[in-house]
């Protein structure tokens, strides 16, 4: 039963002022504010950012900005119901599109919030992560978690491209986020992938200090795209063709706080993903998808960018009755397990 609680007006003002100067405050006009009824107040608003509409703007921030003025240049894909201002996609997510220049270099540093870059456009651009020199191609995912130097450098000649997602919104909040400049890393072998690269076989641990927290830093697209067709033709009626990008040292998710997953819908084929409390972030890496997340329905093509609040269905369709297209996902599911809030509601 649900009746209506007092509110702040009901009260006397000196009553209220004399509260105010102990900086104390009454409950019951804001309780059901803070805890509504059944269903979460969402500020994540269903969000479409076109790559076609973004790319421009980017590359004209590479002629205003040098990049030592900026260090990351980057537009920030913030949602509006969360306001500009607050640069966040949702509640933990942040997304940003970054660009280098061929012969640009974004310096060394490290920070308590966990990123990872979702390579979009261009190739000759590399991340040094913790020494270990990752070349940077389309849909590759490069890991830098929490805590690991990191620097942006680019050999090639054209433009390059990825998208940032980091669990700042989420840091910043707890009063965690820090970032330390540093110098240039010393580079040794590796390049994030190669030692786990043959799927089951890991490096035997002999040694205990020689156990990295983050083992596997870069996960190319060549071999996310084919563990997928390869679990689509192993198992016809599949419905959601599904790999997640884990530590491969434990199983379990490759950072701690946001998750990630590529998708492959099969040619015309419509997906429903059931309500879950976790929002979720969508970027297509090959193909045409259509989003519908609540009343909206976003059409996206290749390089798209979209999210959805937690505790709504979304349906995808692949809107290529040909073949079949690829959908990067973001999401807060492991925040939400490790705090207990994780739900399916189907
Ligand atoms: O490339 O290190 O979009 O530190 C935001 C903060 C990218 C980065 C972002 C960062 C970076």
């Amino acid at each position: 039963m649900t009746h209506e609680l007092g509110r702040l007006e009901d009260l006397p003002a000196d009553y209220v002022q004399d509260l105010r100067d102990l900086n104390l405050v009454p409950l019951w006009p804001s309780l059901r504010g803070v805890l509504p009824p059944k269903i979460p107040t969402r500020q994540t608003q269903p969000t479409h950012w076109p790559y076609k509409t973004l790319k421009p703007l980017l590359l004209k921030a590479g002629e205003l900005t040098p990049i030592e003025k900026a260090e990351r240049r980057v537009l920030v894909l913030a949602n509006p119901g969360h306001g500009l201002e607050k640069m966040q996609a949702s509640a933990a997510m942040y997304l940003g599109m970054q660009l280098l220049m061929p012969g640009e270099w974004a310096p060394s540093h490290r920070h308590t919030p966990n990123a990872v870059r979702m390579i979009v456009e261009g190739e000759g651009a590399y991340t040094t992560v913790d020494g270990e020199k990752c070349p940077m191609s389309r849909g590759d995912l490069i890991l830098t978690p929490t805590g690991l130097w990191h620097e942006h450098g680019h050999d090639g000649t054209d433009p390059v491209i990825w998208l940032d997602v980091l669990d700042l919104p989420l840091v910043y909040y707890m009063e965690a986020s820090y970032h330390v400049n540093g110098d240039r890393q010393e580079v040794h072998v590796g390049r994030g992938d190669k030692q786990y690269a043959h799927g089951g076989l890991v490096p035997t641990q002999v040694f205990e200090r020689s156990h990295k927290a983050y083992p596997m830093l870069r996960y190319p697209w060549t071999e996310a795209k084919a563990a997928l067709q390869t679990l689509g033709l192993d198992n016809p009626s599949l419905e959601q063709v599904q790999v997640t990008y884990t530590n491969p040292e434990t199983g379990t998710d490759a950072e701690n706080i946001l998750g990630f997953y590529a998708l492959m819908l099969r040619p015309g084929q419509s997906l429903r993903l059931p309500a879950r409390s976790p929002a979720q972030v969508f970027h297509v890496i090959e193909g045409e998808v259509q989003a519908d997340i609540l009343g909206s329905h976003f059409h996206l093509v290749e390089a798209d960018t979209c999210c959805a609040p937690g505790y709504e269905a979304v349906t995808l369709k692949n809107l290529k009755t040909d073949q079949a297209s690829f959908v990067f996902i973001a999401d807060e599911s492991p925040l939400h397990r490790k705090l207990g809030v994780y739900e399916n509601r189907g």
